[in-house]
Formats: C-alpha cells, sequence, structure tokens
C-alpha cells in the first residue's frame, strides 16, 4: 500500500520533469499502481486509516508523486456542494477545452509532495473538458472517455494534471485574481434552514 514514505517532496526531480504518455494494453504493474493511488486516497479519507498510517488527507494523486514517470493521476473526492462523488483512474488526461472564466480556492492550495503552507491564490480554469482513459478497477476495464469537470473537482483536475507536467502550485501563485470567481464549499456542519428551499 502507498503510505507517506512512497510520496517524493518538493526538489525531488522527478516532481519537476514531464511525464510519459502510458502505453496500451495497460500491463498488470500499470493496473496495480492505479489501484494502489486509488486506496491511498481512500485510506486518506478515513479517519482511522489516516492515523494508523499517518497520511495526510488527499483528494487526487499523480504518478510522479510516487516516483513514476506516467501519464496517470488518480481523483477521488465529492464536489464542492457535497453533491456528486468524482471517483476517477485516468490515464493520458488531457484538457481539450475550457472555460475563460478563472475559479480559485481562496484559502490557497495544499501539496501532497510540499511539505510547508505556500499562501496566495492559484488560478484554474472554472470548466474544462477532458479527454482521457479511464481504468475502472471493479471491471477491469478501460475506457476512452470525455468529461466535463468544474468548480472544485476541476481545480483538482488541473492540480493533478500539473504534476504530469512538472509543475507543482507555487509557481502559478498570483497576488490577485480580480476576474475569477472563488470556489465556494458548502459547510455541511451549519448548513442554514433556507439553504434547503
Ligand atoms: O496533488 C496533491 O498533492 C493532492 C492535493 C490535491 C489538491 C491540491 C489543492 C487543491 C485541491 C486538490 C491534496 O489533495 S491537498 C489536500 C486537500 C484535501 C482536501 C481538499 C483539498 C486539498
Ligand atoms: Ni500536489
Amino acid at each position: 500500500m502507498i503510505t507517506m514514505k512512497d510520496i517524493i517532496r518538493e526538489g525531488h526531480p522527478t516532481l519537476e520533469t514531464k511525464a510519459k504518455p502510458v502505453e496500451f494494453p495497460l500491463n498488470d504493474e500499470t493496473k496495480a499502481t492505479l489501484k494502489a493511488m486509488r486506496e491511498f486516497l481512500i485510506n486518506s479519507q478515513n479517519p482511522e486509516t489516516r492515523e494508523k498510517y499517518e497520511l495526510r488527507e488527499g483528494v487526487g494523486l499523480a504518478a510522479p508523486q510516487i516516483n513514476i514517470q506516467k501519464r496517470m493521476l488518480a481523483i477521488h473526492t465529492y464536489d464542492e456542494k457535497y453533491e456528486t462523488f468524482h471517483d476517477y483512474l485516468m490515464v493520458n488526461p488531457k484538457i481539450i477545452s475550457h472555460s475563460s472564466m478563472e475559479t480559485y480556492m481562496p484559502g490557497g492550495e495544499g501539496c501532497l509532495s510540499i511539505d510547508r503552507v505556500v499562501e496566495g491564490l492559484v488560478p484554474r480554469y472554472k470548466k474544462v473538458t477532458v479527454k482521457t482513459h479511464l481504468y475502472d478497477v471493479k471491471t477491469d476495464t478501460l475506457k476512452e472517455t470525455t468529461l466535463r469537470l468544474r468548480n472544485f473537482p476541476a481545480i483538482v483536475f488541473q492540480h493533478e494534471l500539473d504534476h504530469l507536467d512538472g509543475i507543482l502550485f507555487p509557481s502559478k501563485i498570483k497576488e490577485s485574481l480580480p476576474e475569477a470567481q472563488p470556489i465556494e464549499f458548502k459547510n455541511i456542519e451549519n448548513e442554514s434552514e433556507e439553504e434547503n428551499l
């Protein structure tokens, strides 16, 4: 299983290297890696396993972060409204179109490969259309798909896609983003009545 010791940190050359396209058909090693990447995110989001294995919570993970220079990434997260769950193992993903409108996380971004707080806003496209092969662990099938992502899932995807291109979020921080719309997270703890109307 993947734990934090398998995740390489800022300064490791692989994090600044463009990853290589994955060849088809997927071999067993690649399939096992994809499965392990998804398991890591699941373990990191479960309080018991997160504590037991001393994991940092993650909603996305890119293969270069475990020192594998392949263009593949995992996303495992709800959207910002907690309405739709996004559970993807993407192979050779690419953005084929995007909105001009940008968005950002008002609290800034973090990274499992960066062990420090880096303040600042990271501009991301608010909507992206992604062409990718998706690997389904349950059925062991690979399917070419076009996905449309927006808001938080779109931010996660763009953060992970940057890892495939050797880009870390601090290099994208802007002092101000006057034209962009910040992501508003639904805070389910104190959801007020009127929000249900
Ligand atoms: O690539 C990674 O290091 C995983 C990041 C992905 C991420 C960074 C910034 C914004 C969205 C996603 C980790 O998931 S950072 C931890 C985290 C956990 C929950 C929500 C947001 C970020
Ligand atoms: Ni990251």
